[in-house]
């Protein structure tokens, strides 16, 4: 049993027996006729001359899959992809609750049921794409509408929020639904946390009322192979931004603590631990004319690696950059 993940140029090209999902970035393609769930967004591919990116998680395993209205899906024995979609516009507002916290509320309790129903109940990672995300909505941020609203979630489906929470990436889009890519399995996840941060599920309120709802890093395995998921990752020390305005610092910050938490998790992993030089990363930038110096800082850090650098929002107005990472090694 294994997991791999690829950047494909064509994800028609895939063997669709082998696909539990793909991604396709810098498009919003809802109908890219693909026989498995896509996860389309909106952020524009900011090297490759805008050339829509692909990436796919496959597995070796036979898949099963399954499609509702706002939900599309796809298992094996022991995984569980999705993307969940979901509309604001006809969603009234409850109890001063925007329609994005009861959005985020019903597309994660959605989440919950389907785990539960699939017998894969863990939830490893969750891509969050969020339009307008630094927006104000019935005098609150919309990113904290959608904290509420998740935060709630993981309540009512009886999720704990400070033990084994997914890792996660939250992030800005400009237009469309909002959007949610999730991947489960059947055996827990083993989620790791940074020193040199707040957890933010501890953040204190002056960002909210509800805290963020994931871990800084997962790891699980997958048959013989241990997989490691490092979440967003940005220009924050304890729970303060740091470098405002200053891309460039903001990034070496952020890959500062993307190496704290390998450090974390080499006393967690089976394997050993991970370098920074052997991840796959994806970059978001607030500014695309900031892509050049980005990549200089990201590419001065991490030597060979993939770096995938994309347009979106960060989830706070001062935060200019936010990198996520993935990585497996055999155990
Ligand atoms: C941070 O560290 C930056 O709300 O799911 C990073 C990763 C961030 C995930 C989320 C938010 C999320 O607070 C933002």
């Amino acid at each position: 049993m294994t997991l791999a993940f690829v950047s494909p140029a064509n994800p028609h090209g895939l063997n669709a027996s082998r696909v539990l999902g793909s991604f396709d970035v810098g498009v919003l393609s809802r109908d890219s006729a693909l026989p498995w769930p896509v996860q389309s967004v909106l952020t524009p591919v900011l090297d490759g001359g805008d050339a829509p990116m692909h990436e796919a998680w496959l597995t070796d395993e036979v898949v099963e899959r399954g499609e509702a209205d706002d939900l599309a899906w796809c298992r094996s024995a022991e995984l569980l992809f999705g993307v969940v979609t979901m509309a604001e516009a006809d969603v009234p507002a409850s109890d001063g609750a925007s329609a994005l916290c009861v959005l985020g509320e019903r597309a994660y309790a959605r989440i919950f049921r389907l785990l539960d129903d699939m017998g894969v109940p863990h939830l490893w990672r969750v891509w969050n794409y969020i339009p307008d995300i630094n927006g104000e909505q019935a005098g609150l941020e919309r990113y904290q509408q959608f904290n509420r609203g998740r935060g709630a979630a993981f309540e009512r489906c009886a999720r704990s929020v400070t033990e084994q929470v997914p890792a996660a990436c939250a992030l800005g889009v400009p237009g469309g639904p909002l959007s949610i890519a999730f991947l489960a399995g059947r055996s827990p996840l083993r989620s790791v946390e940074n020193p040199r941060q707040v957890s933010a599920y501890h953040y204190p309120h002056v960002y909210g009322p509800r805290s963020p709802t994931f871990s800084r890093a997962a790891l699980a395995n997958v048959g013989s192979q241990e997989w490691l998921f490092v979440s967003g990752t940005a220009s924050i020390v304890g729970h303060e931004s740091r470098h405002l305005g200053d891309v460039v610092a903001q990034t070496l910050e952020s890959i500062d603590n993307v190496a704290a938490v390998l450090a974390e998790v080499a006393r967690h992993s089976r394997t050993g631990g991970y370098a920074l030089e052997a991840l796959n990363y994806r970059v978001y930038l607030r500014h695309a004319a900031d892509a050049q110096a980005v990549r200089t800082a990201v590419t001065g850090r991490v030597g060979q690696a993939h770096v995938l650098c994309v347009q979106a929002d960060i989830c706070r107005r001062e935060l200019l950059v936010e990198i996520e990472a993935v990585g497996s090694q055999a155990c």
